[in-house]
């Protein structure tokens, strides 16, 4: 039987995505016969409420010199990492003399650049060496490391204590939480705070935004689970905020036990959780019929499309998309190719569903009559800068909340 990363309870998947494969192992058609599969299923712990995946690829196999994902690709983004680090600032560390900031998976720097351009001490831990040397090539200080208790002990031992733990998007990566939550207490200041967001489980619930679970998503976290998992290592939550990113994310913040006082707002949230049954097996019975319905009636759309010979293509090769289409099982024959501006993604197909990926230029050169938005995360900026693509009757179709045309 497995076991829960965070309690080591048994635990059961609540369904099975069936085989995937690594969802940024973008690939070429000579690497089709080596491609690496899993099975990917969720399971909810029923002590400790934390969401999981049962099988996780080896890390080195999802993050490493060729990672594919770049933070910085989105503009709205920007403005987001940018607001994130003035609230850190403002909140957490104008009582210091000279603060210390970390951020764990500081990608190409998107976060920390916004401490380094005040000279504020900063230092994002990257394990993927391609993107942890665009942001040292821009001014952020950055190591190459998996963030544990023997690497904070290095960052203590030459730095000194930091005033704040950032990560966003990452801790939900991280199998070993355990680790990273032991490292997060010995690295912080007695009154340091570890601020980090990710995709929330009551918005990937509410949505059917199934798509969030892949194989870099270890864990899909709520109040409930995050409270759970770093109670047992000496932190407390004492606020969280929601996001607008990524479809729906939480940002919790976490202080040494005893040390600050928690908002009103987390007791708010663990509530509402509760009474949304974010604990019970119920919910996830509910949520694995409605991403079986949301996937038929994708390929109902798509198949449709196909027999009729309409031309189809797909708006950003997302990590996400991973799990859509091989979950779905869309082909090239359903989808021609997909739009992404990530130069290492371009020229290479899709893993798993091996559909080609090619540059923004070629959506533009020859709009189709249907494009499925795979980055439906960013929507509200994608839907800006393709009004000329509305304007010529071209049509998305959406997945999330709903499958659906927009006209
Ligand atoms: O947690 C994670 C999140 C934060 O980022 C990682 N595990 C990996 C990654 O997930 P993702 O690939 O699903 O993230 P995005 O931000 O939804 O990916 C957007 C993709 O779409 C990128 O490949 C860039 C592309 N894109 C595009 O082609 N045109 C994005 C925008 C906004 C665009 O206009």
């Amino acid at each position: 039987m497995p076991q829960c990363r965070i309690c080591g309870s048994d635990i059961e998947a609540f369904m099975s995505f069936g085989q995937m494969p690594i969802a940024n192992g973008f690939l070429t058609p000579d690497q089709f016969a080596d491609e690496y599969f899993f099975e990917l299923a969720p399971a909810i712990c029923g002590n400790c409420s934390m969401v999981q995946i049962i099988d996780q690829p080896d890390p080195s196999k999802m993050f490493h010199e060729n990672y594919a994902f770049f933070s910085g690709t989105s503009k709205y983004m920007q403005v987001h990492f940018a607001a994130f680090a003035a609230a850190v600032q403002e909140r957490h560390l104008s009582g210091s003399d000279d603060p210390f900031v970390v951020e764990l998976g500081s990608n190409d720097g998107i976060m920390l650049r916004n401490f380094a351009s005040q000279n504020i001490r900063h230092l994002g831990i990257e394990p993927s060496k391609n993107v942890g040397d665009a942001a040292r090539e821009s001014g952020v200080n950055t190591i190459c490391e998996f963030f544990g208790e023997d690497v904070a002990g290095q960052i203590v031992g030459e730095y000194g204590q930091a005033d704040a733990l950032l990560a966003a998007n990452v801790m939900c990566h991280i199998p070993d939480l355990t680790g990273v939550a032991k490292g997060a207490h010995a690295l912080l200041k007695p009154d340091g705070v570890l601020v980090f967001e990710d995709p929330y489980l009551g918005d990937v619930v509410e949505k059917t935004s199934y798509d969030q679970i892949y194989d870099e998503h270890v864990f899909v976290f709520c109040a409930l689970s995050v409270a759970n998992a770093f109670g047992r290592h000496g932190f407390e939550l004492i606020d969280v905020e929601p996001q607008i990113t990524h479809g729906g994310s939480m940002r919790y913040t976490l202080a040494k036990k005893g040390a600050r006082q928690a908002s009103e707002a987390v007791t708010v949230l663990i509530a509402k959780e509760t009474a949304l049954g974010l604990d019970r097996p119920e919910t996830f019975d509910k949520f694995r019929q409605n991403c079986e319905a949301s996937r038929d009636q994708l390929m109902a759309v798509l198949n449709d499309l196909r027999e009729k010979g309409v031309r189809v293509l797909g708006y950003g090769a997302t990590s996400k998309s991973t799990t859509v289409m091989n979950y779905c099982g869309i082909t090239p024959a359903h989808i021609a190719f997909i739009s992404d501006t990530t130069p290492t993604k371009q020229g290479k197909c899709t893993p798993g569903a091996h559909v080609p990926v090619k540059p923004y230029e070629d959506f533009v050169a020859d709009y189709p009559a249907y494009t499925v938005l795979f980055a439906w995360n960013h929507s509200r900026e994608i839907m800006e800068k393709e009004q000329a693509y509305k304007a010529a009757g071209g049509k998305w179709i959406n997945f999330v909340p709903k499958v659906a045309i927009q006209e």
